[in-house]
């Protein structure tokens, strides 16, 4: 990989919405989302159908994570089983109950990343050392976007569809003209601050070839240019929402970098990213209908210093 460059290398000059909210900002381009673009995204709910946009965690036919990620384990503690013994415990009044927990990745299924999960050059979001992620997040994790919420305009980019196919093939690219090529063919505009909810059902090969899927890993998404980043910084996208595991091409095809678009977009611009989405249900009333707008919200759990969490994203028509 001798002729790969270094993202420090290939990102050099690019831009950055670091002090643009301050010195201790933690949520990054989510703080484009104010009252204003609630009642925006308020403004195209029209009809009150509420779609839910996580996948099943558990879900028996599989649970697609990153490659060296495993599923969520869900574990039975207490059921009706337990209380036979002699050594349950006893509740006045004959109580049972059941009991589970579930061992899961936080960057697992359907979940938000926080603005300091990843980096290059020893610097997180924001210009923070990347060595206050020792231990856990002490700077941009997920807990300040889920104090804070995710609310505003969101708008389904369907690329599938877009391009005639069932699903985007392995490494396929595309790019923000072809963002708003889509835009244009489903009918409506993207606008400023919008969050973009974009499809390429390519995780339904995961469900068709199971173990065979993680064979020469690369899922489609966006690509990397500096006029996409450009873009992005321009329209003040604040949220970057997919069907894939990583939201954008895996290995880009123009240098061989990895994740390129997690350090240009969300390390160096704020704009936070949710992967694994589940949008068919949603792309078929969209399709039907010929709405692609709604509410977007999104309320990630509270937890303490970490670097993503499981969601369940709400798109309201
Ligand atoms: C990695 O962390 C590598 O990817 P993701 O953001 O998809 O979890």
């Amino acid at each position: 990989m001798a002729d790969v460059p270094d993202l420090t290398e290939l990102l050099a000059g690019a831009p950055t919405n670091w002090g643009k909210w301050g010195d201790d900002d933690e949520v990054g381009a989510l703080n484009y989302l104010t009252a204003e673009e609630v009642l925006r995204g308020v403004a195209h709910v029209l009809t009150g159908e509420v779609f839910t946009l996580q996948r099943l965690i558990g879900d028996p036919k599989g649970d697609p994570v990153w490659p060296g990620r495993t599923p969520a384990e869900r574990t039975m503690l207490l059921d009706e089983s337990t209380w036979d013994s002699d050594d349950a415990p006893q509740y006045p009044g004959g109580l049972h109950y059941a009991d589970d927990k579930i061992n899961a990745f936080l960057q697992g299924s359907t979940q938000y990343d926080a603005l300091g999960h990843l980096w290059y050059g020893g610097k997180i979001w924001n210009g923070y050392d990347a060595r206050t992620t020792v231990g856990g997040l002490d700077k941009a994790s997920v807990e300040p976007i889920a104090q804070r919420g995710v609310v505003g305009r969101g708008v389904l980019l369907d690329m599938a569809r877009f391009r005639g196919k069932a699903s985007l093939d392995k490494g396929e690219t595309f790019t923000h003209e072809d963002l708003l090529a889509c835009a244009e063919a489903q009918g409506h505009t993207i606008d400023k601050r919008d969050v973009l909810v974009v499809r390429t059902n390519f995780l339904q090969q995961f469900f068709e070839q199971g173990p065979a899927f993680y064979e020469g890993f690369n899922e489609p998404g966006l690509v990397y240019s500096p006029e996409l980043v450009r873009w992005f910084q321009d329209m003040e996208i604040p949220n970057l929402a997919t069907d894939t595991i990583a939201n954008e091409v895996t290995t880009d095809p123009n240098n061989g970098v990895a994740l390129v678009l997690h350090n240009a977009l969300m390390r160096n611009l704020g704009v936070t990213l949710t992967e694994i989405c589940d949008l068919e249900t949603l792309a078929d009333s969209c399709a039907a209908d010929g709405r692609y707008t709604f509410l977007y919200a999104a309320a990630p759990l509270k937890v303490h210093r970490a670097t993503g969490s499981p969601v369940n994203p709400l798109a309201i028509k």
